[in-house]
Parts: C-alpha cells; sequence; structure tokens
C-alpha cells in the first residue's frame, strides 16, 4: 500500500505465526516481546547485531486482519506484573500493529503475530487429509508405528475389530485418547477431546472430584471428553476392514469428520500456512521432564505441522512469488511460509552454563525434521533459546546445579538437573527436574521484561538480518 501523504509513504505487510504445543510459552513469549517492541530500548533488546542503536517506534494498534480476535495484551501483562503466567490460550488470537524501524525509513512495517491454543496443533493431521478414510488410516500408522502408542492404542484396535456400535467404538478411542493425556502425550486427535469446541478445557470438564487412581481418571475423562463438534457429533478412526463391515458408521463418521474439518481446523490451519514466517517454540525442559514417550510423540506431531504448511517455496513457487510481486511493484506477495524458527524457550530453568546444550538438544530434536523441507525448498532456519520473562537467577558460589527464584513468600533456591549432551537413549518421566519459577517483572510499565535472547527473536519476527 502506498500513501504519499505521509512521511513513510510505503507499508509493507508481514505476519508471523507462533506455534507450539500448550504450555510451550507462546502467550508469555509474545506478551513479552510485544511490551519490548511497544517500549522499545535499543539497549535492552538491540535489534542490530552490530551494536548500532536502531530504534524501533510503535505508530498504534490495528484491528487483527488474520482472524477475528484480539490478543489480549494488558490482561496478560497485568498478570505477569501480578507475578501470575497468563491464562491459557482457549481460541486463535492476533496482535496487529504499524511501527517504524530506524529514524528516517520510508516504510511502515504492518505486523501480524498470531498465538493460538498448542492442542490445536494435534489437529494439523486433519488438516492434511481432507478424507476420513486418508485420515484414519494416517492416525492408526502413527499408532501402530511408536511403541509408545502402540500398546495404548492395542485395546481400541481390538474393540473395532469386534464391534461394529457407534458407542463401543467411541467409548475405545476416548479411553485411547485419555490414556494420552494422562501420560502427557500431545497426540490428542481430534483436539476437541481436551480443548472442547466451545475453548472450554477437559480439566474443567471433571469437575472437582477428581479420581486419585490413574484408571479412573482414565475412565472419568474418556466419559467427559468429546471426540468432534458435540456429543453427537463424534468421529473415531476406523480401519479399513471396519469400514466395510460397518458402512453405516463410516459414512456418519466421514460427514462429522468433514464437518469438524471444515468449522474448526482449516481455519486456523490456513491462518498459520498464509504466515510469512513461523516460530515454533520447543519446551525442551518439559520434553525432558515428561521421559522418551513424549519426545517420541512430539516428533511426529511436529511432522504433521510441517507437512501440512509445507514451508519454503520450491523453484516453481519461487517463480510465481517473483511475479506476483514484480507485476505489483513490491507491495503484494505470495502468502506463503518462507523462514522457521526453532526457539527452546523458558532458557531460564536450566543453568547457565547448560545453554548451549539446550541449543544442541533443540537442534538434534527439528534438525531431522526440517532438512527434507531445506533440501527441496528455499528455506530459512534458525535455531535459538530464548527466556521470554526470565525469571531465575544463580548468586557467586552457589551450586552448580542450584537457580534462585523469587515467590511472594520470599526467595526459592530450588535443584536443578543438568542437561546431558544428547538425549538420553531411554529415559523415564521424573528423571530431570528443572525448577517452575513465579514471573517477577518490573511493576513500572516504563521497564520492560527481563529476558534471554528475546533480542534474536524479535529481529527474526522483524524480518532484520
Ligand atoms: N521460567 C519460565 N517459565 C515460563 C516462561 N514462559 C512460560 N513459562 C511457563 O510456561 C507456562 C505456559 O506458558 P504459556 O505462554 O501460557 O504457554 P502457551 O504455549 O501459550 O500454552 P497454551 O495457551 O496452552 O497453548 C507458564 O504458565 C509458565 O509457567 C519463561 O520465559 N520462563
Ligand atoms: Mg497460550
Amino acid at each position: 500500500m502506498i500513501n504519499p501523504l505521509r512521511r513513510q509513504p510505503f507499508r509493507s505487510r508481514r505476519s508471523v505465526g507462533l506455534v507450539g504445543l500448550f504450555y510451550s510459552g507462546k502467550t508469555v513469549l509474545l506478551t513479552s516481546l510485544i511490551a519490548h517492541l511497544r517500549n522499545h530500548d535499543p539497549d535492552r533488546l538491540p535489534l542490530s547485531p552490530s551494536g548500532d542503536p536502531v530504534e524501533l517506534t510503535l505508530l498504534g494498534d490495528l484491528p487483527p486482519a488474520v482472524c477475528a480476535e484480539r490478543f489480549d495484551f494488558d490482561d496478560h501483562y497485568n498478570r505477569l506484573i501480578e507475578s501470575d503466567w497468563p491464562a491459557k490460550t482457549d481460541r486463535l488470537n492476533e496482535y496487529r500493529a504499524e511501527y517504524v524501524i530506524g529514524r528516517d525509513s520510508w516504510w511502515t512495517t504492518d505486523l501480524s503475530l498470531v498465538d493460538l491454543p498448542g492442542e490445536r496443533l494435534a489437529d494439523m493431521v486433519i488438516a492434511l487429509h481432507p478424507d476420513f478414510e486418508a485420515w484414519s488410516d494416517a492416525v492408526l500408522g502413527v499408532f501402530r508405528n511408536q511403541a509408545e502408542f502402540a500398546s495404548i492404542a492395542r485395546p481400541y484396535l481390538a474393540a473395532v475389530e469386534g464391534a461394529s456400535d457407534e458407542s463401543t467404538i467411541l467409548t475405545a478411542y476416548r479411553t485411547v485418547l485419555a490414556t494420552l493425556h494422562t501420560r502427557f502425550m500431545p497426540f490428542i486427535c481430534p483436539s476437541s477431546f481436551v480443548l472442547g469446541p466451545d475453548g472450554v478445557p477437559l480439566d474443567a470438564r471433571l469437575g472437582d472430584d477428581v479420581p486419585p487412581s490413574a484408571e479412573d481418571r482414565i475412565r472419568l475423562k474418556a466419559d467427559r471428553g468429546i471426540c468432534g463438534l458435540a456429543r453427537a457429533e463424534q468421529f473415531a478412526p476406523l480401519p479399513p476392514a471396519a469400514r466395510g463391515r460397518s458402512p453405516g458408521t463410516a459414512s456418519a463418521f466421514a460427514e462429522r469428520y468433514r464437518r469438524y474439518r471444515e468449522t474448526l481446523v482449516l481455519p486456523f490451519a490456513r491462518a498459520l500456512g498464509r504466515c510469512d514466517d513461523l516460530v515454533v517454540l520447543v519446551d525442551v525442559t518439559v520434553l525432558l521432564e515428561g521421559g522418551h514417550g513424549m519426545v517420541n510423540a512430539y516428533r511426529a506431531f511436529l511432522e504433521q505441522v510441517l507437512m501440512y504448511v509445507d514451508p519454503g517455496l520450491s523453484p516453481g513457487r519461487q517463480l510465481f512469488a517473483s511475479a506476483v510481486s514484480l507485476l505489483s511493484l513490491g507491495l503484494s506477495r505470495l502468502e506463503h511460509v518462507r523462514r522457521v524458527a526453532f526457539v527452546a524457550t523458558k532458557a531460564d530453568r536450566v543453568v547457565r552454563e547448560d545453554r548451549d546444550r539446550l541449543l544442541d538438544l533443540l537442534t538434534q530434536l527439528t534438525r531431522p525434521i526440517i532438512r527434507p523441507h531445506q533440501v527441496r525448498k528455499d528455506l530459512g532456519v534458525e535455531h535459538l533459546i530464548v527466556a521470554a520473562v526470565r525469571s531465575t537467577w544463580a548468586e557467586p558460589g552457589d551450586p552448580a546445579d542450584v537457580l534462585r527464584y523469587n515467590t511472594p513468600r520470599g526467595e526459592v533456591r530450588a535443584p536443578v538437573s543438568r542437561l546431558p549432551d544428547d538425549w538420553p537413549d531411554q529415559y523415564d518421566p521424573g528423571r530431570f527436574r528443572f525448577p517452575r519459577p513465579e514471573p517477577s517483572l518490573p511493576r513500572a510499565r516504563v521497564k520492560v521484561p527481563p529476558h534471554i535472547n528475546l533480542d534474536r527473536l524479535a529481529r527474526f519476527v522483524l524480518g532484520l538480518k
């Protein structure tokens, strides 16, 4: 867009999607980043790697363009100031604003940052498959091929072999999802099971009397969770033989699957696919705490996300992108992801001496998944470690495995696991432990949150070198 009456007559548009599992730190990252961008201090958030003081100026907030909901910055920031982390996200939302980078620029940047509930990412496998049959085969394939899933899914596969009635099949599938949820395995599809179509999380559906035994908890979750747009709209994956044996159930499931995909999945999947850049958050500390089953599940899920988004420009698409840009004098662009940053979040949960190891673990996990995209297409990839709100510290003389943080009740000294050089071959939940600090932020709004490497992420998001 060109406005000759303005000092900056040109406006460029950028949209960046934040993706990552629930609890991976997307909303905190966005809140801290926006606080820095709005109140930019080149000393605290250097935007030039060479150290030149590049200033960023906010011209004003804009209404969302990628989705309907506005990112509630004030609410999230106020909670952080009160030493409370932001509430979990229950729908797609967006922060959009116009900035000028530097003093003499002719350009403004219309920047959109898109946040989403992490649970919905597990539905990327639905976005990827327009047909219920293909989705069934893909999901059951993951269940069969991965040892962690296979034992959990076995009773379900046996149940579909022997039963043709809908209710038995759905109860058996919900039991699989309830077991995955209880074991913190992030491959719960459809995601409506853990985050209802109305945005109500499964935990809120369980009520106050959650049973202490894992089996009873699984039974309760299987009873309360919903696999579809509503109770009467549920579906579950069916193997080919079961589809042949019960065509009525298969076609009912296929119809409900189609409605679910169109209503709940495609709006956010398309929004992500149209972003210029993706920031993929990986909470390495939680993957270490959760055991090797969680890492395997995470890999399977990340593969599905990248398969749908298909980041990078193939030679054909690149040609098309250049033509679009040329014909519109560079003011319009092909809407497709061209760069991906993998970010290990919450870097303040590990000791300073382990930050290089954190980066190594992130790279080891994501490189094999992104490399096939990089080899075939023009795609920028970065790996970073970041703490959006650095909430821990160590004093000189502290043991090498201790971090301190503040709570309203006083200072805490917490033990911290040291990071391994490589992902261990096998490890159970509980072998690694990291502190869960409360956020400590300056209360004066002219101050900005303390961070680790947020400046590098800001450069990525703003498209600066
Ligand atoms: N120590 C530390 N903890 C953090 C940081 N960022 C996030 N956390 C922790 O991670 C939790 C989840 O962060 P969110 O930003 O809400 O996670 P999310 O990815 O938006 O999660 P969903 O909304 O459920 O998808 C917070 O409640 C904190 O406990 C950080 O920079 N440092
Ligand atoms: Mg969130």
